[in-house]
């Protein structure tokens, strides 16, 4: 709480202190030929003058009540650049269209901002400042061939900047991968992702957010997806993430998956995620990286999670491997080390009655691999590759009831007592109880 409060304070100094970018004199109001072509023509020709025109020290505006269609990928480098979305945007909704723009590798992101200073702000009226990606036939398509998604999906956002902000993302159907943030000092605020199938197609990769940069903060997000509703990535550090809802078959709030190599190797520091509520997901607290990964993630706190129905709501794993990929095809025995990690009070239902979800198209499940005797019943599952690559691992107020009369159980692998002084349980496998 007192951390709390000076995070709180700072952020304020931060605001009131320092509000001092040029001003942004330049005004694009972007037109659209949606209504009157029936909502058949292009409107990103239009757009891409507007981000042209309006590239520096400038506002661009998507008009509220207005819609327009993004048939061509958007990239622009922006300095000091407001980007109002108080309208509708819409992707193409005909499937080969898109994928041969990522094919031909000029839509792989189909938004992408980059450049000091980009605010980009939405709307806080829920009818407005959509993107919607029609992302259900692309779901459709990739179950009717039982995979794991259909080959050149875009990904929808790539957001780099330094002193930046997003507000009130709005994104419906994402095709994929929602919005990646790069760079240094973004806060994120109100963000809605829903990625809900209407059929039982499962929404494959529709993560909703990869950080990988510094100080950035994320709140308030009600996030519905079908995989990471945050991810944070390699070179990732000083992320927060706090309050709001993710659900439906989201896979939680996710460090990595890291994998790194030994010229290479990942570092990940001081992460925190607090005060969320996670409903029928598999995951809420998920650590995952690589066989044979190389690196460092360290000072990483979850603290107030309330989870709903979830299958396995605090899972470590350092043995992470695609389930597309066989595990005897990853070499190597070094793992990414994992230093001052704190679970701090969990507390709600463990999916027991239908656990998993509809991502599992293998055999066994890629979520159940390598845990032969699952209970469901689970509020822990820590599984360390080696003796020496957990350290500091502390859980304390982890309150979780499974469906049904059983007790919550544990599966911890080798976090070793000397090296975890707090884990606040034994580390074997069986009855939780905490010590
Ligand atoms: C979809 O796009 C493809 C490739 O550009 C084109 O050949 C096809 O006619 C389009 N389909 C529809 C229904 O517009
Ligand atoms: C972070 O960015 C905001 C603008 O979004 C700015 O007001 C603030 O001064 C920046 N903070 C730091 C520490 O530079
Ligand atoms: C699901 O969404 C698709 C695409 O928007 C639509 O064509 C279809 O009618 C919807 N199906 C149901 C059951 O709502
Ligand atoms: C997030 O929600 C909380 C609780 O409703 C509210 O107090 C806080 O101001 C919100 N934060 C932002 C950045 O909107
Ligand atoms: C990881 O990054 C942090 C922050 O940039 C830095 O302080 C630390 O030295 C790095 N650690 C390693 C092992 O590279
Ligand atoms: C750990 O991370 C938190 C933010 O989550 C930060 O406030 C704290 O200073 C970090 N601790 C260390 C020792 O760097
Ligand atoms: C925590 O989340 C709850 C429920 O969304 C909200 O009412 C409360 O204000 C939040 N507290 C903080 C410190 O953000
Ligand atoms: C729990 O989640 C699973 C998987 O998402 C779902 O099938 C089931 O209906 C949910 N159960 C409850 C009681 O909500
Ligand atoms: C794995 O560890 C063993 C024993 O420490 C060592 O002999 C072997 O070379 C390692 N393999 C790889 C691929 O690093
Ligand atoms: C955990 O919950 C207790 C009781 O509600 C509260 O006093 C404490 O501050 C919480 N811990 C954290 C790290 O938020
Ligand atoms: C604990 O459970 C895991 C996962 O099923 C298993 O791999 C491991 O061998 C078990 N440990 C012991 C000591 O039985
Ligand atoms: C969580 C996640 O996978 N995010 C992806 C979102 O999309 C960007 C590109 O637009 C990817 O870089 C991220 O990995």
């Amino acid at each position: 709480m007192q951390s709390f409060i000076l995070f709180l304070l700072s952020f304020f100094i931060t605001v009131i202190y320092s509000y001092s970018h040029s001003p942004r004199v330049e005004v694009c109001n972007i037109p659209s030929i949606y209504a009157s072509s029936d909502g058949e023509a292009d409107d990103s020709p239009a757009i891409a003058s507007a981000f042209s025109r309006c590239a520096k020290d400038a506002t661009i505006v998507f008009s509220e009540g207005v819609n327009y269609n993004v048939f061509r990928p958007i990239s622009a480098k922006l300095d000091n650049v407001a980007i109002h979305v108080k309208g509708n945007i819409h992707l193409p909704q005909n499937v080969t269209l898109v994928q041969s723009l990522v094919k031909s590798k000029k839509g792989s992101t189909w938004f992408q901002f980059s450049g000091p200073q980009i605010d980009y702000i939405g709307i806080a009226d829920v009818n407005q400042g959509w993107i919607n990606s029609y992302g259900q036939p692309w779901y459709d398509a990739n179950a009717a061939v039982k995979g794991t998604g259909l080959p050149n999906r875009p990904h929808l956002m790539s957001f780099t900047t330094t002193d930046g902000s997003v507000q009130y993302f709005k994104s419906k159907k994402p095709i994929g991968w929602n919005v990646s943030l790069k760079g240094n000092n973004i806060t994120v605020s109100n963000p809605v992702i829903d990625a809900v199938s209407n059929s039982s197609s499962f929404p494959f990769n529709t993560d909703a957010f990869g950080v990988s940069g510094s100080n950035i903060r994320i709140f308030n997000m009600s996030v519905f997806n079908g995989d990471d509703a945050v991810a944070i990535g390699p070179g990732a550090h000083n992320v927060f993430v706090q309050g709001g809802t993710i659900g439906y078959q989201t896979h939680g709030l996710s460090i990595g998956s890291l994998k790194g190599s030994p010229n290479s190797p990942v570092n990940v520091t001081n992460i925190h995620f607090d005060n969320i509520t996670v409903k029928d997901s598999i995951y809420a607290a998920r650590f995952k990286s690589w066989v044979g990964g190389y690196g460092l993630a360290k000072n990483i706190t979850w603290s107030n999670i309330r989870v709903e129905n979830v299958s396995m709501p605090i899972f470590v794993t350092q043995t992470y491997y695609n389930q597309a990929t066989s595990i005897a095809q990853l070499d190597g025995n070094s793992s990414v080390q994992m230093e001052d990690f704190t679970w701090t009070n969990f507390t709600g239902t463990i999916n027991s009655l239908n656990p998993g979800d509809g991502s599992c198209v293998s055999e066994p499940c890629w979520y159940n691999t390598g845990l032969a005797d699952l209970k469901h019943t689970e509020a822990v599952i820590i599984e360390c590759s080696s003796e020496r690559s957990c350290k500091n691992f502390a859980l304390k107020g982890i309150d979780m009831r499974p469906q049904g009369m059983d007790p919550a159980s544990v599966i911890c692998m080798k976090a070793m007592a000397a090296s975890n002084p707090k884990l606040g349980f034994e580390c074997k496998n069986g009855t939780f109880a905490a010590s």
